[in-house]
């Protein structure tokens, strides 16, 4: 009887057991990272840059050259890496606590430049790995270690909305914010993330990602609630969508 393989682990992972929570969506991204670096052919051409936050190890998980910055400052390293090595890919991996808390300028100067790198930043709405603080991008009335009353616009501002921040600047390729929460969604945040390396590959300019993910560790809820939640309550705050996308059909 002859076996076909149907489906395996992408070469561009390693064999490092992923050190996430059970449930949690990092390791989905990952694998669609992983993916796209494959179907592309590029793993030995391309670099990771690993945040600080859960995703610390990401430069663990991928088999690709890989290295990891400073807190929020992924898209600076990425710059200089690129800018060295022009014939090399490289991308940020980044949660929103290292994104779009301390690494607000790092990510908004890096995609006004066009700088040809790609970036996935991981959007689950809380610090994870310091477990559980108030996020720039945490949702009004949700309870955090440091809104444990519920994040109040009055005392600690509004969700902020980084695509719709970013999408303005004029050196961005390619920008879509996706969810991971059902396996359509999984589908097409992978076709987005393809493109956002395709911008660079095509020399275009920026590209970025933002996919809504879960944290039920610190969300306080099962895995599979946090896949409700994040469809019930995510979403209407961050709405999906390509917000630019300059490389076209072609892939
Ligand atoms: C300069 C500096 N400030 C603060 C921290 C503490 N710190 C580590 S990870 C983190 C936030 C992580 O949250 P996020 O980026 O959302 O990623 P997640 O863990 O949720 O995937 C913070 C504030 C640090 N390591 N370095
Ligand atoms: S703390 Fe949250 S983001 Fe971090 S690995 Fe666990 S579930 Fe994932």
């Amino acid at each position: 009887m002859a076996f076909e393989v149907i489906l395996k682990k992408p070469e561009s992972l390693t064999q490092k057991e992923f050190t996430y929570c059970p449930g949690c969506t990092h390791g989905i991204i990952h694998r669609l990272v992983a993916e796209v670096i494959d179907e592309l052919g590029i793993r030995e051409k391309t670099i990771a840059v690993a945040p600080i936050g859960c995703s610390v190890f990401a430069y663990q998980f991928f088999n690709t050259d890989a290295t990891v910055a400073a807190h929020g400052r992924a898209p600076a390293v990425a710059t200089g890496m690129k800018r060295a090595r022009p014939d090399l890919y490289v991308f940020t991996y980044q949660g929103d606590g290292d994104l779009a808390a301390i690494g607000t300028a790092e990510i908004i100067h890096a995609a006004n430049r066009g700088e040809k790198i790609t970036t996935i930043f991981v959007n689950n709405a809380i610090y994870g790995m310091t477990g559980g603080q108030m996020a720039p991008t945490t949702l009004l009335g949700m309870k955090t270690t440091t809104t444990p009353y519920g994040r109040s616009a009055e005392n600690d501002g509004y969700p902020l909305h980084v695509a719709e921040v970013i999408k303005e600047a004029r050196g961005v390729a390619f920008l879509a914010r996706t969810k991971v929460n059902t396996p359509q969604d999984v589908v097409k945040t992978k076709k987005a993330i393809k493109k956002a390396f395709l911008a660079q590959i095509k020399g275009l300019g920026f590209g970025m990602v933002e996919v809504l993910s879960t944290c039920p560790t610190n969300w306080g809820i099962d895995p599979v609630s946090a896949l409700k939640w994040l469809e019930e309550h995510m979403v209407p705050e961050y709405p999906l969508g390509v917000f630019v996308d300059k490389v076209g059909d072609e892939q």
